[in-house]
């Protein structure tokens, strides 16, 4: 019976390919070619096609890190620049993997992976070849690893970051996707890892646009590539995942801690040490892996005075993990920032995740140290991490040198607010960081935007992510960044503007005559000429944060706006705002403290004028001199971190000689050499305020 069925399904099979090739021998040449082409092509959009496939996101993040036994991947790996996107594996051009190689002399391999141009990493693509100094694309990033599994363990391929898409293929199977750059990630590789040589592919795509966070416009560098350290981290079987600790709610007697875990059954115990606070006690796992509990100890607080660390050492399964952890309270009161009850006032700069002396991104710990010791020097006890999750030395560091930290994710500008995939990105990226810092007494402040517009969908995107982030972490402050100042408040400083304008001296009559024009119009509500003015910040996001954090540029942008707006020479008006900003004030209906996030304005170093013309280095020092003045005279301001203490790589500065592709508004140049306005900040920051 059964062979009856073979032999007539084999005949069928043979009398279909007889028939195949009579039809095929009818066609004419030219219908043979393209029904060959045919072939090709669908074979051809299917592999196009596998680029959107459904890749597996990764696991949540594996926190302690670096108390986790690893094996580093970083070194030279091999670049493939493919700004038409068709090396996916298996294609006919890209034809990986396995790895070709043409050893015959006829084998056509045009994505050769040996052959291909190094490149380091971790860093960023950009500037390691000038030729990808602009590029904004996809590329191919391979290396090969040998390891031998283990029974019992599990091997995860961490990526500190890859900006901004990467799917990462291993041994020729697609492990999975992450979207959204700058925070770190994991995929558990066991079952893909074979014993001796495996091949690490993986695909960058470093296009950024309307809907991915950030968007595709912004006034730093989107070095791409994997900008941070990448790990194959061994762990077992039975694991803790991460574990937070941190000082209960207005309490200095009782540490809360909580952990998770994997592969250990509900009922089992997680152990944590305290040696220096006497601390050993154990806590039950729950049906969903977590235990939690409180410790009572009475651990000396941390604060930039004296940034006490404490070994805890947190055991369960197969994990014995230890990490040096601080512990301080952050609150606010009325209009005042407290640490550990006391109030402080932050005195900050804000910062890029670049190196000083150095093109392209900052990856190591000393560059991250090189960085902070600069903010040191200028007096600061507070650091503004802008825009995006930088790399996790920072708050390790900052942590040991007793600095604050004010952490961020890259919901900058306008972004696709309505979009439920981005808001799932941001999302991401904040859990992220939050689970990967928590145990930093340096972080007092996690932002959530900055500079978002004022509308209803921003405000709902905001409070999700503002939600999110008190429901992971209540032992911080949540802030972002805002636009402050609205249409009316911009008129009556104008007509304030008009009224010293027409008081001066230095005015020339044809200014004089608009600013009279202004005056006029005004009539009975027209200012007098020594009138200042109180700026209130009351976007309504203020009511959801802890903090109003406010980013202003008088006497930078704010004079261009007046000058148009008015029709008065930017030359004329300049020096004017600089007078007015003495009399401005800031203040918020929110009874909640002030941070000026951002002020600052362009300087290229060396470059000097009596005159005080911008981009000198004169005239950076006068508008920090007027903003000084200006913001010390508000008693609700509690907080200033000046935009920048570096100037920055940004595709949005190319005025030739001056900018040259560097946003300069840093307190230091690129190559560490302070400016100015570095030591009156620093005189500022030693003094009373
Ligand atoms: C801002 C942005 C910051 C820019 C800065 C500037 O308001 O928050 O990312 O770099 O202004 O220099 O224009």
């Amino acid at each position: 019976m059964l062979k009856k069925s073979i032999i007539s399904a084999v005949s069928a099979t043979i009398l279909a390919a007889v028939a195949f090739a009579i039809y095929f021998s009818s066609l004419t040449k030219t219908e043979q070619a393209r029904w060959l082409l045919s072939l090709t092509m669908s074979e051809g959009e299917a592999l196009f096609q596998s680029s959107d496939e459904a890749y597996a996101s990764p696991p949540p993040l594996l926190g302690w890190l670096d108390a986790r036994q690893k094996e580093s991947l970083n070194g030279e790996w091999s670049i493939i620049i493919d700004p038409m996107g068709v090396g996916t594996p298996g294609s006919i051009f890209g034809g990986y993997p396995p790895l070709r190689r043409n050893t015959s002399g006829m084998t056509l391999v045009e994505y050769d992976f040996e052959r291909a141009q190094r490149i380091k990493v971790p860093g960023d693509v950009n500037t390691q070849d000038p030729r990808l100094f602009f590029y904004r694309d996809k590329f191919w990033l391979y290396r090969e690893l040998s390891v031998a599994p283990k029974a019992g363990r599990r091997q995860l391929l961490h990526f500190g970051a890859a900006n901004f898409t990467a799917t990462v293929f291993l041994n020729g199977r697609a492990v999975g996707r992450h979207e959204g750059g700058y925070v770190p990630f994991h995929f558990d590789v066991t079952d893909e890892l074979r014993e001796g040589r495996n091949e690490l592919l993986v695909w960058i795509d470093n296009r950024l646009g309307d809907q991915s966070i950030p968007t595709g416009r912004t006034d730093w560098w989107p070095y791409g590539g994997l900008t941070r350290d990448v790990y194959l981290v061994e762990v077992p079987e039975a694991r803790i995942v991460n574990a937070k600790l941190s000082l209960a709610k207005g309490r200095t007697d009782q540490i809360r801690f909580r952990a998770s875990a994997q592969g250990i059954a509900a009922g089992e115990t997680v152990r944590v040490q305290i040696g220096a606070l006497n601390v050993d006690e154990t806590f039950r796992l729950d049906g969903a892996g977590v235990a939690e509990g409180a410790l009572s100890a009475q651990p000396e607080l941390w604060s930039p005075e004296n940034p006490k660390l404490y070994e805890v050492t947190v055991s369960g399964g197969g994990s014995v993990l230890s990490e040096r952890i601080g512990f301080r309270q952050i609150e606010t009161r009325g209009t005042q920032i407290l640490l550990n009850g006391e109030p402080i006032k932050l005195r900050g700069i804000s910062t890029h995740e670049e190196p000083i002396g150095r093109e392209g991104v900052a990856h190591s710990a000393n560059d991250m140290r090189g960085l902070l010791a600069e903010a040191k020097a200028l007096g600061a006890n507070f650091v503004r991490a802008a825009h995006y999750p930088y790399n996790r030395h920072l708050a390790r560091l900052a942590d040991e040198m007793g600095l604050l930290l004010w952490e961020e994710i890259p919901v900058y500008w306008q972004i696709d607010w309505d979009n439920e995939n981005t808001l799932a990105i941001a999302r991401d990226q904040m859990a992220r960081l939050v689970q990967r810092d928590w145990n930093r007494a340096s972080v007092i402040i996690w932002s959530v935007a900055n500079e978002t517009p004022n509308t209803r969908e921003r405000l709902r995107f905001l409070r999700r992510l503002i939600e999110d982030t008190r429901g992971m972490d209540d032992s911080r402050l949540v802030s972002a960044a805002l636009l402050g100042g609205s249409g009316p408040d911009f008129a009556l400083i104008a007509a304030r503007l008009a009224a010293r304008g027409v008081a001066s001296a230095d005015v020339p009559d044809e200014d004089r005559k608009i600013f009279q024009g202004v005056l006029d119009e005004a009539g009975y509500f027209a200012p007098s000429a020594g009138e200042g003015y109180t700026l209130s910040i009351d976007d309504p996001l203020g009511e959801h944060t802890d903090i109003i954090a406010y980013n202003e540029y008088f006497g930078w942008y704010y004079s261009v706006l007046f000058s148009r707006q008015l029709g008065i020479d930017e030359a004329v008006l300049r020096p004017l705002m600089l007078e007015f900003m003495r009399d401005l004030r800031f203040t918020s209906k929110y009874e909640k403290p002030i941070h000026i996030s951002e002020f600052g304005a362009g300087a290229k170093r060396g470059n000097r004028s009596e005159a005080g013309h911008i981009w000198s280095e004169d005239y950076q020092l006068r508008v920090y001199e007027a903003q000084l003045e200006m913001l010390t005279a508000s008693p609700q301001v509690q907080g200033l971190s000046p935009w920048i203490l570096k100037d920055f790589r940004a595709m949005l500065r190319p005025l030739a000689g001056v900018q040259d592709y560097y946003n300069r508004k840093g307190l230091i140049d690129e190559n560490g050499e302070r400016k100015a306005a570095f030591y009156l900040m620093r005189d500022f920051y030693q003094g009373e305020w």
